[in-house]
């Protein structure tokens, strides 16, 4: 018989000033809101926890840390131990078109700071929020000058810089890396994915976690232009399946095709949908749906050994 592996729980600490848009993030991710929804959200009172089942046995363990300067002092005071231990993640939002530069980046320092002493081994990522307030054509240079200064003042930590809004596909780019990192044996996953692309002869395929739609492995055969297409995808198949839930029914695949391609989407394992591209006219639909059928065991096999080496192997 074999044992429930054991569930392995990952902090993920979201901080920034108040308004950044850190509660409208969490909420469209992980909570099934639509971006209009945010608006009707309060500050967030000192910290709310919340726990978020991601591929089975992974569980984030998110700290949505209100952004008023009261709670900030108090983080960095009197529960400095208590939120800075054993992160494995910190994700600080800052809002693009915040007139407090200054103040942001000190704030920014001080949980620095606090991450070196108390959590030294956690990764950190910045994400340069309500982008879409931003001129198009302005975007790509603020941006980059903003992660110059982020990444000189980081050091000597690293950190991963994202342009993002709530508005756009940019918000699954930036969490698909971020959790795609908590992913145990990602590599794994993939090796095995990049298998079955070649064996079904697919241009290519990609696997998204089923709750959050967000691409947590792919393969790509015969190169695509679009680099964003997937959080494209993401974002667009999540808005669907929400649609589809309002009218009280299950999204459950669907297949897209015209004279160049046919894409499918399917639920997959029990935590997964995939998406297989196929463009060689010679293979019948019929096929590649048997195909995406019959792997569908292997693959939720993987995945709970997966989780459940890893949960040993990190203890
Ligand atoms: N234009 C724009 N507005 C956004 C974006 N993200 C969030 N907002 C808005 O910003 C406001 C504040 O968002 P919250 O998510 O509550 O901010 P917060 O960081 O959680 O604030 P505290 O809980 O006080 O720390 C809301 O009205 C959101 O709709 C974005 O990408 N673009
Ligand atoms: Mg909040």
């Amino acid at each position: 018989m074999s044992k429930a592996p054991a569930k392995m729980k990952k902090k993920v600490l979201l901080m920034g000033k108040s308004g950044s848009g850190k509660t409208s993030m969490r909420s469209i991710i992980f909570a099934n809101y639509i971006a209009r929804d945010t608006r009707r959200l309060g500050a967030t009172i000192d910290v709310e926890h919340s726990h978020v089942r991601f591929l089975g046995n992974l569980v984030l363990n998110l700290w949505d840390c209100g952004g008023q300067e009261a709670f900030m002092e108090n983080y960095f005071a009197s529960q400095r131990d208590n939120i800075f231990r054993n992160v494995e993640v910190l994700i600080y939002v800052f809002d693009v078109e915040s007139r407090e530069l200054e103040k942001d980046m000190h704030y920014y320092q001080s949980c620095l700071e606090a991450i070196l002493q108390n959590s030294p081994d956690a990764k950190v990522f910045c994400l340069v929020h309500k982008m879409d307030l931003v001129q198009d054509d302005q975007r790509d240079m603020i941006f980059r000058e903003r992660e110059e200064d982020l990444k000189r003042l980081s050091k000597p930590l690293d950190c991963t810089c994202f342009a993002t809004s709530i508005w756009d596909e940019t918000l699954y780019k930036a969490w698909s890396s971020i959790v795609y990192q908590l992913i145990p044996n990602v590599q794994q996953l993939e090796a095995n994915l990049t298998n079955f692309a070649n064996i079904i002869e697919a241009d290519e395929v990609l696997l998204f976690e089923r709750a959050t739609f967000l691409v947590i492995s792919h393969c790509e055969r015969k190169h695509h232009p679009d680099i964003h297409r997937f959080e494209k995808i993401s974002n667009i198949i999540k808005q669907f399946k929400l649609s589809c839930s309002k009218l009280a029914a299950t999204f459950q695949g669907m297949e897209v095709s015209n004279k160049n391609f046919s894409a499918f989407i399917d639920v997959f394992t029990s935590n997964t949908y995939v998406m297989v591209v196929m463009s060689d006219p010679t293979i019948p639909s019929a096929a590649t749906l048997i195909n995406i059928k019959n792997a569908r065991k292997h693959f939720e096999k993987l995945e709970r050994v997966d989780s459940g080496h890893s949960s040993i192997a990190s203890r």
